[in-house]
């Protein structure tokens, strides 16, 4: 039995989808960290850097904090973590902030931030090439049509995308004002057609309409 210590984040539900996919049984203990719970005594014995997720196994008493380093934990566990690939680096198949993936036509796309690329692996981790770009790619979005997005840090655009990476089409601007993104990060697609745009520098969501 697992207890994860958690909240409604991306970090946290990475943990919970995990946990679910693998059919591992668990109780959930929720730390508000919008209330600080993730300052108190009693968390910090399991989480000493104050953050969440963080599980303890009660089959061996252990504790475990970082989202990573608790899904490898996992998967080791229950025999389900496949492959890895990676490290820390410039050269190809490795990474400087892995920020976003995307599975897309048998091959896994990774926004390898600020190494400024893309990289494309086939689905056992092989490197196959590599996209170039002048800001950070930050997040993939792919639309109903099947046309690839990308949320492109601190160049401040969001880029559309061909099959060989190159930008058919984008908007947007670093700065401050409307339309203007300080990081554009993630974006996202009504059926309708409206885009929102995540901006962490700014802390704004921005909405383009079509004319
Ligand atoms: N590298 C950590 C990051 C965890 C993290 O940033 N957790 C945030 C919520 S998503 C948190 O607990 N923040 C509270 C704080 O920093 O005090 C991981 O992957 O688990």
């Amino acid at each position: 039995m697992i207890d994860l210590y958690t909240w409604t984040t991306p970090n946290g539900r990475k943990i919970s989808i995990a946990l679910e996919e693998m059919g591992l049984p668990y109780t959930v203990h929720p730390v508000d960290i919008g209330k600080d719970e993730q300052f108190k005594p009693e968390f910090l014995k399991i989480s000493p850097n104050n953050r969440i997720p963080a599980i303890v196994d009660r089959d061996n008493g252990l504790s475990l904090m970082e989202s990573g380093a608790i899904l490898t934990y996992l998967g080791d566990k229950t025999g389900k973590l496949v492959t890895t690939w990676g490290g820390n680096g410039t050269g190809p198949g490795q990474f400087d902030q892995p920020h976003s993936i995307l599975v897309r036509n048998g091959q896994v796309l990774v926004a390898d931030r600020n190494n400024r690329r893309v990289q494309i692996f086939d689905p056992n981790g092989k490197y196959i090439s590599e996209w170039k770009f002048a800001g950070l790619p930050c997040g993939f979005f792919v639309a109903a049509n099947g046309d690839l997005y990308l949320a492109s840090g601190f160049a401040g655009q969001v880029l559309r995308l061909d099959k060989n990476g190159k930008a058919v089409a984008m908007f947007g601007q670093p700065g401050k004002g409307l339309g203007e993104f300080g990081e554009a990060h993630y974006m996202t697609m009504t059926p309708g057609g409206e885009i929102y745009v995540a901006d962490t520098i700014n802390a704004v969501l921005h909405k383009f309409v079509k004319r």
